[in-house]
């Protein structure tokens, strides 16, 4: 397993392609039939910016997160979890397909007023994010900021 994380992390370019890695820095999918932490985080637009609130969420190492999601906004939006510079490459890859569709288990995309969740548990202490990589988005303030403790 550990060996299997560490070639995911190198090969981030091939687990973009290839939803069959799974390997995320950021943790792991979580198992819906135990009990999570709720979440709640909405995306919008407002004013010219992306938004989304909240925009930072401290977690305990090993807790499990059911994050709701809500699109509140006018246009599609993306909540993909990971770390900075995961997420940087893979918007780099959307700006190329900016269609790609998401079927992996740290990310979901939302037409205007829907929901989804995504249950996720954290397994490293660190700094992480969640971002909306449709071009664009990231840079008009689609940022968030995880915490774990
Ligand atoms: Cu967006």
């Amino acid at each position: 397993m550990k060996n299997l994380r560490q070639a995911g992390i190198a090969a981030i370019g091939i687990l973009l392609v290839s939803a069959s890695a799974q390997a995320y820095t950021a943790g792991e999918p979580g198992d819906a039939t135990k009990p999570a932490r709720i979440a709640q985080v909405t995306m919008t637009e407002a004013e010219g910016k992306m938004l989304f609130l909240p925009n930072r969420i401290e977690i305990k190492k090993d807790e499990q997160v059911k994050f709701m999601l809500r699109n509140n906004g006018e246009l599609d939006h993306e909540f993909i979890l990971g770390t900075t510079a995961e997420n940087l490459k893979h918007a780099e890859s959307m700006k190329k397909n900016p269609d790609m569709e998401h079927d992996d288990p740290n990310g979901r995309r939302l037409a205007p007023k829907k929901t989804d969740q995504i249950v996720w548990r954290f397994t490293q202490v660190g700094e992480f994010e969640y971002s909306c990589l449709i071009p664009g988005h990231r840079e008009a303030g689609m940022i968030g900021t995880i915490v774990v403790k």
